[in-house]
């Protein structure tokens, strides 16, 4: 949720910024072209005002660089020292999430075919952190609603973590083309009262 917020509010402010400045060079160019249509010159007319231009241009795109850095900073910055460990394996043509630390060690995969789709199962309101990785070759997992999406490499592990601040359930794609039955990698994450995935993690069935 943490991510959906920072993410909007990102692109909100990105999108008004970049409308604000097309809209103004498109002005200005309008008023450029109405008056000079006849006298048309390689040379500077106004080296101050040009100056002033690209300084001010370079200036919003330096404010926007830095500010989603910081951004994608806030999102990345891991507030849990401890967060709970998931092992998240794409593969053609489905995943598997494994609790390496959960009691029971659970591990959840499916086939992706018709109705069997795996869960990845979470606590709601604590800190997951997920690594992932493929079995063969690229996937990208990825939960359109709430703006998570991260390419899986073989023979390498991606880490980001995710706080999903209330419980529910929200389905997760692959984002990569990877192979025949691409389409079909659906998966679900879910959120679940901690208490209910304190049960699941010593091996009991929670509702998912
Ligand atoms: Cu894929």
């Amino acid at each position: 949720m943490r991510q959906r917020q920072i993410f909007g509010s990102v692109f909100a402010l990105e999108a008004v910024v970049a409308g604000g400045v097309f809209l103004v060079i498109l002005g200005v160019l309008a008023w450029a072209l109405a008056r000079r249509r006849s006298e048309a010159s390689d040379r500077p007319e106004r080296p101050r005002l040009e100056a002033f231009y690209v300084g001010a241009l370079a200036a919003f795109a330096v404010f926007l660089v830095a500010w989603t850095a910081w951004q994608n900073h806030r999102e990345h910055h891991a507030a849990d020292p401890a967060p709970l460990r998931v092992d998240v394996t794409g593969f053609q043509w489905c995943w598997t999430f494994g609790y390496p630390r959960s009691p029971a060690h659970r591990s959840v995969t499916g086939t992706c075919k018709g109705k069997d789709i795996p869960t990845l199962v979470v606590p709601a309101g604590r800190t997951v952190q997920l690594r992932l990785t493929s079995r063969d070759v690229i996937h990208s997992l990825w939960v359109p609603d709430l703006r998570y999406k991260m390419d899986a490499f073989p023979h390498h592990v991606n880490t980001f973590t995710l706080t999903l601040d209330r419980a529910g359930r929200w389905r997760g794609r692959c984002a990569e083309f990877c192979g025949q039955r691409h389409a079909t990698m659906d998966f679900w994450i879910k959120a679940v009262p901690p208490r209910e995935y304190d049960r699941w993690a010593h091996g009991g069935s929670a509702a998912v």
